[in-house]
């Protein structure tokens, strides 16, 4: 407490005579810094207990630990002070300048002048992670006591989607997966008005703004940039959905829709990405007999090759890298993170990592967040600016990289995919299409976005969340629900089934946005670093391409975004490296559309 009084004293510590603002605020900003570090690391442990121990106790420690780092992060006087600094700005450091705006950001979040509201939004938010955590599928009937005589986890779903031919053993596994939306539904409408709240109160136009701001962007400056995302991919999108629907209907011997397709047709719970169309680059008969800890380690070795250092130790004592072993009873959390526990090295990865192709790209993913963690945690970057660039580099890396994963010539040197076997380019092209970028950027800057965008910034009333986010899926995905009753029952909340939407909330557009700077980074790296074909390089074992990296990496969040990103490519934020990469399929899936139906397929 005595610090926090120093941190704040309310006669601004500077309008001393004399002072050099620069050196108020180094000296505020140290001591921001060391008390920052210690109540996120307090905080972080306590939301990992949480997280791979769910139940009431570690609930309530995680709701503990959170508020105390939200009186922290939101203190009047700290944010009384900041203000008064960043007042002097021109007289300050632009690394001070750039530090005080984020502590001003992390203010926006919990703001101490309304603290019932912010502890409220705190408590609710971990009791809903609970709630979703600790949930149990169900693909069978309940008992009258909602208990489930053969619980499913979350692997278990993707694996119904991804491989049944069964439209009925479909229809019941995604209506299962549905089910979830129906506690969480109640603890969302709570969330919708405590997050704007919060928002408001610091000035934001909605809790969608604040996220936007840390962008240097409002609300709707955030809407028109991921419109544009949609626009430009719309005609690769339009010819993909046609192939991909003609394949669907063969498969499951139906006739192709003449509007949306039902969603328990794709072979994932939100459709965001289709999987297992294309035969001739499906990696998962290559990782039957593979040990899931060899998948991580692949991932590791993809780093090291490129002249990151091993994972520390610690990485690997604290992960929590695999499914929950039979006979344990405990619970956690099934989507995949990684964390940065300390500010320092102590970095950790909560995932459940079986032996199969989505996992090998899933641990390449998360691993970027830890080397990105890695390498910012350095002397020359002060705690507060331990962060992405942004918070879409932060999630470009990763799937930077698991995209040069997913390259052929990377595939056989390693011996992942055998030697002999001879992938067509376009075949390959189309897969990377339609399972990491082209399906998904409809999903994520567009039902995604609009509904986060809808739900926050126009408080959209929650009896109308269901019909909105159909309507939403059917504009931009062209995706449709099995059934019409589905948009009026007042118990669903299909959005809700979507982890982020509870809690890492108003910011999926990070991804559609990571997805494009990715295209921008993989094709600088292809053809000025490697000088290979960006369809078919390597980067493996290339240290110039880590070094590349590691210089965008280091400087975590002290320079502006759009500088960063234009000196590593020459470039602004732009889909034309994305368009460029895809471009060559536009054609081929016209011809193909135009081609007689494909025959039903009967092998997986
Ligand atoms: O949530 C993730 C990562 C963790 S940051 C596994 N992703 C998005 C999703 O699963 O919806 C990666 C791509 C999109
Ligand atoms: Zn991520």
């Amino acid at each position: 407490m005595l610090l926090l009084l120093a941190l704040g004293a309310a006669t601004p510590v500077y309008a001393a005579a004399g002072t050099d603002p620069k050196e108020e605020a180094k000296a505020f900003l140290e001591l921001y810094n060391s008390l920052y570090a210690g109540q996120s690391t307090v905080a972080n442990e306590a939301s990992w207990a949480a997280s791979t121990q769910v139940g009431p106790s570690t609930e309530g420690a995680r709701t503990a630990a959170n508020q105390a780092y939200a009186a922290f992060v939101g203190d009047a006087a700290i944010i009384r002070q900041t203000r008064a600094l960043l007042a002097l700005r021109t007289e300050l450091l632009p690394l001070q300048v750039r530090e005080l705006e984020s502590i001003l950001l992390r203010a926006g979040d919990a703001p101490a002048t309304l603290p019932e509201v912010v502890n409220a939004r705190i408590a609710e938010e971990s009791r809903l992670a609970a709630v979703q955590d600790g949930y149990v599928f169900c693909f069978g009937p309940r008992g009258a006591d909602g208990a489930c005589a053969d619980g499913k986890d979350a692997n278990d779903v993707d694996h119904v989607l991804l491989e049944s031919r069964d439209l009925s053993e479909r229809l019941r596994v995604w209506e299962a997966s549905k089910e979830i939306g129906v506690p969480l539904k109640s603890g969302l409408v709570t969330l919708q008005k405590l997050r704007n709240q919060v928002a408001r109160e610091m000035g934001y136009s909605s809790f969608f703004g604040l996220t936007s701001a840390s962008y240097g962007m409002s609300s709707d400056e955030m809407i028109t940039l991921l419109d544009g995302f949609n626009t430009d991919m719309a005609p690769l999108y339009g010819a993909l959905h046609t192939w991909a629907t003609r394949q669907l209907a063969a498969r499951y011997g139906q006739p192709v829709p003449a509007g949306p397709v039902p969603a328990q047709w794709y072979p994932n719970r939100w459709a965001q990405e289709w999987s297992g169309l294309v035969t001739a680059t499906d990696l998962d008969p290559y990782f039957v007999g593979r040990t899931p800890e060899s998948i991580v380690k692949d991932a590791e070795s993809f780093y090291t090759s490129m002249g990151f250092e091993p994972l520390p130790p610690v990485f690997w004592e604290k992960s929590d890298l695999y499914p929950v072993a039979a006979g344990q009873t405990r619970l956690k959390n099934a989507h995949a993170s990684a964390w940065h526990m300390d500010m320092q090295k102590d970095v950790r990865s909560l995932m459940s990592v079986e032996a199969d192709s989505q996992w090998f790209f899933t641990s390449h993913h998360e691993l970027g967040h830890v080397y990105y963690y890695l390498s910012y945690a350095r002397p020359g970057v002060p705690p507060t600016l331990r962060e992405g660039a942004n918070r879409a580099f932060h999630e470009g890396v990763g799937e930077l990289i698991s995209l040069a994963a997913g390259q052929v010539p990377y595939l056989q040197q390693r011996g992942i995919l055998p030697a002999k076997v001879k992938i067509d380019p376009t075949q390959a092209m189309l897969a990377s299409a339609l399972e990491q970028t082209v399906a998904f950027i409809p999903w994520s800057a567009g039902v995604m976005t609009h509904f986060e965008y809808e739900l926050y910034e126009k408080d959209l009333p929650p009896e109308q969340w269901q019909a909105r986010w159909w309507a939403l899926a059917g504009q931009y995905q062209k995706v449709a629900p099995p059934d019409a009753a589905r948009l009026t029952d007042p118990n669903l909340c299909d959005a809700c089934t979507k982890t982020h939407i509870v809690d890492d909330p108003g910011q999926y557009y990070d991804y559609a946005i990571a997805t494009v700077i990715k295209y921008q980074l993989h094709e600088h790296i292809a053809t000025k670093i490697l000088k290979q074909d960006p369809h078919m390089c390597n980067y493996y074992g290339n240290k110039e391409v880590g070094a590349f990296l590691r210089g965008i990496l280091e400087q975590g969040a002290t320079r502006d975004w759009r500088e960063v990103l234009k000196e590593a490519t020459g470039e602004d934020l732009s889909t034309r490296a994305m368009v460029a990469y895809f471009a060559p399929l536009q054609g081929w899936l016209e011809k193909e559309n135009k081609k007689p139906l494909p025959k039903v397929s009967k092998s997986r």
